[in-house]
């Protein structure tokens, strides 16, 4: 090729791409989540696209070529709102071992179909969006979560565009097989269960079962009730779960090295730690000079995210934290919204509404990090080779965990049973050398990349742009059914043909041998 022609191509390509009409949709209410995507909607920016982007959580300063949609005020905001008192007695079945588990973990989206479902009804009505849902777009970002009303939405209003899924955590239980990739549960661990890859008998009926249930939960609960919703407003459409196999391509908050080894396909893209910007701020002063004042032994850093509110945990669970902490010699810096502006310092443990978490980890006085097991601040924790204790609380943060301990890099304590014991030994363990050397070794690994998850996003997304809607990218097992993709049907033919043979040999021996009896009989006689 001459050096003209490829001048050439490069002009159309960049032509091309760079006209691009993107429409973001994003209605989950979780700040973490949208933190996620937040810096690859801005790159596309920078890169020139045309953004229409509607959430709940306007950017500062966009640049004019970033337009939003606000969807603040329609629905509550999930930041600190989680009560961690609701905890203490809740499943009745929680005693019986299996079953508690199965129906803690089926039980726990039911909020989400109120939330999805109310957000859902809004949202036909929510004129902002629907006007902009008549532009022409070139390709549309959707997060998915717990709802497809916004694929409904856009096969209402006729949108061909291509649609990039963003995932701001591991695969739910139901979007794997949209592109036909593999979650087998037999070493696919499910995003709600506490299991790593590798999994006890019991264990991987457990991982079956919900793998079942929790799809046609999400069917039966989320997409057949947003369809009704839709329908109501718009006359027929298609179905949800349908639609849901037109996506071109997932992008996954997730990388194998941290969230454990998964098969993928060319049309689903970890690009775990995108939202890391390489930029630091300068911290508080009032917890700079803490980190100063502190002694060789370093600090730890305690955070349960932005959205469990840390005051509503139980006293007697409190005191388990401080009576542990305070036993160390490392001094603490804990996020607790209900402490004073300049932090509230007692013993070695300072307590601040609100930390700058990436920044820290970060620092070099930090060693560990003890967390809820929140996707984004275990990425945190692991781009910067810190070690975790993971105190898992609800949703993602057991299989989290489960892949972090597989990796060498945490540590489990159980919430429900927590004690000063297991939490001191886990201490202990997370701030010796040994753990501290193996996790700073596994960072290096994980950002060992051949591209930036940022570039790798935006690369993949322009790729979607450039080719349309086509779902090259997918598996055909997406279009299997059930017993065809675990080959049941082959396995009954497999066990239908041996059964016969051996019935059919058994048989003839039967026979010979009678035949053989009669004859030595016939001849004695
Ligand atoms: C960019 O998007 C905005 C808002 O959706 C739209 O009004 C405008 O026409 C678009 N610009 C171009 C050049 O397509
Ligand atoms: C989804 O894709 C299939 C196959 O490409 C196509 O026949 C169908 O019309 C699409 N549905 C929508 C709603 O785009
Ligand atoms: C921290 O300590 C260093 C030297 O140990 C000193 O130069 C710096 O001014 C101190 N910063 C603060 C905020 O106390
Ligand atoms: C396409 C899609 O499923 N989008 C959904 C992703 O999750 C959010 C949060 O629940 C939904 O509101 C979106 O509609």
């Amino acid at each position: 090729m001459s050096r003209l022609t490829c001048y050439f191509i490069f002009v159309i390509h960049f032509y091309n791409v760079n006209t691009a009409n993107i429409l973001g949709l994003f209605s989950h209410t979780g700040k973490s989540h949208h933190m996620v995507f937040e810096p690859l909607l801005l790159k596309l920016a920078e890169r020139g696209h045309n953004l229409t982007v509607a959430s709940f959580f306007p950017a500062i300063n966009p640049p004019p070529n970033y337009h939003e949609i606000n969807f603040q005020g329609l629905y509550e905001l999930r930041l600190e709102s989680f009560d961690l008192s609701a905890l203490e007695n809740t499943n009745i079945f929680k005693k019986i071992p299996r079953l508690g588990s199965i129906t803690s973990q089926v039980l726990q989206f039911q909020p989400f179909v109120t939330a999805s479902l109310g957000i859902c009804e809004k949202l036909t009505h929510f004129a902002p969006l629907l006007e902009a849902l008549k532009g022409d777009y070139d390709v549309v970002l959707l997060e998915n979560f717990t709802s497809d009303c916004m694929l409904g939405l856009l096969y209402a209003y006729g949108k061909s565009a291509p649609i990039v899924y963003m995932l701001s955590g591991t695969p739910m239980p139901w979007t794997s097989e949209r592109i036909g990739a593999d979650d087998n549960p037999s070493y696919v661990p499910l995003i709600t269960a506490p299991f790593s890859s590798q999994m006890t008998l019991m264990d991987r009926l457990e991982n079956t079962l919900l793998n079942i249930i929790l799809k046609e939960w999400y069917y039966y609960e989320i997409q057949t009730k947003e369809k009704y919703i839709l329908e109501k407003k718009f006359g027929k459409i298609q179905d949800l779960r349908e639609l849901g196999k037109n996506i071109s391509l997932m992008l996954t908050n997730s990388y194998h090295t941290l969230n454990g080894v998964k098969p993928v396909l060319p049309g689903m893209v970890e690009v775990g730690g995108l939202h890391l910007s390489s930029k630091r701020e300068p911290l508080p002063p009032f917890i700079k000079k803490f980190l100063n004042d502190s002694s060789d032994d370093g600090v730890i850093l305690f955070s349960f995210g932005s959205h469990i509110k840390t005051k509503s945990l139980p006293k007697y669970k409190e005191q388990i934290f401080v009576h542990a902490l305070s036993k160390l010699k490392q001094r603490v810096i804990w996020k607790y919204e209900d402490s004073d502006e300049e932090g509230s310092l007692a013993g070695n443990i300072l307590r601040v509404k609100w930390l700058p978490q990436y920044d820290l980890l970060r620092h070099e006085k930090i060693i560990a990090f003890i967390s809820h097991g929140g996707l984004l601040g275990m990425t945190e924790a692991m781009a910067a080779g810190k070690p975790m204790i993971i105190i898992p609380i609800f949703g993602d943060q057991h299989s989290n965990a489960a892949a972090a301990v597989e990796a060498g890099v945490g540590i489990v304590v159980s919430y429900e049973d927590l004690n000063e014991d297991t939490l001191s030994n886990a201490l202990k363990t997370v701030i010796s050398d040994t753990m501290r050397k193996h996790t700073s070794l596994v960072s290096k690994i994980w950002a060992d990349r051949d591209i930036s998850p940022l570039d790798k996003a935006v690369f993949w997304t322009e790729h979607v742009i450039r080719w349309g809607k086509s779902t090259h990218l997918h598996s055909t097992a997406r279009n299997l059914t059930f017993y065809q993709l675990s080959l049941l049907d082959v396995a009954a033919i497999i066990i239908f043909t041996i059964t016969s043979l051996l019935i059919a040999t058994i048989y003839l021996i039967y026979k010979m041998i009678h035949i053989f009896k009669k004859d030595t009989k016939e001849k004695l006689l």
